[in-house]
């Protein structure tokens, strides 16, 4: 099972910490493409690394061949949101966890979609079990 974990790098590195922390959990279900995201030294400035084209062709070869989007939708993000349209639209299992203690609102383009599983969580281990339940659900 080919996993792409999507989220927020230019929208905020405020929950990277917890994004390191799904991905290292995510990992029991399968192969994490995009380990990157949790790397807690990757800045939101972007300024230094490979163009964003390079990016983005590269990114989305990578949720091309994934079975499965993880999102963490907590911190807006405008990349989050187009990458979970690109999978909703290529017919991929889509998982997004938020954290309503968060004082955001999520988009109702996101919330509101019924091609996606929505879950609200509070703690890391709310999440996990989300995880576990959305993985007995499509296998
Ligand atoms: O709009 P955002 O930057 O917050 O979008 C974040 C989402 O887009 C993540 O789920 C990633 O899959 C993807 N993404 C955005 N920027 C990058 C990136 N930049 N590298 C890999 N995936 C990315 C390189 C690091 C940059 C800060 C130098």
């Amino acid at each position: 099972m080919k996993i792409y974990f999507a989220g927020s790098i230019r929208g905020g590195r405020e929950d990277a910490a917890l994004y390191e922390q799904l991905i290292s959990y995510l990992k029991n279900f399968g192969e994490v493409l995009t380990e990157h995201v949790g790397d807690q030294t990757l800045s939101a400035l972007g300024d230094d690394g490979p163009t964003d084209r390079f990016i983005h062709d590269r990114d989305l070869e990578w949720l091309q061949a994934a079975d499965v989007l993880v999102a963490e939708v907590t911190t807006v993000s405008m990349g989050v949101g187009y990458e979970i349209g690109r999978a909703v639209a290529a017919g991929k299992k889509v998982l997004c966890l938020f954290r309503p203690g968060s004082g955001k609102n999520p988009s109702a383009m996101i919330a509101g979609c019924s091609s996606l599983t929505w879950v609200e969580y509070t703690s890391l281990s709310e999440a996990k079990e989300a995880v576990d339940l959305f993985w007995k659900a499509i296998s």
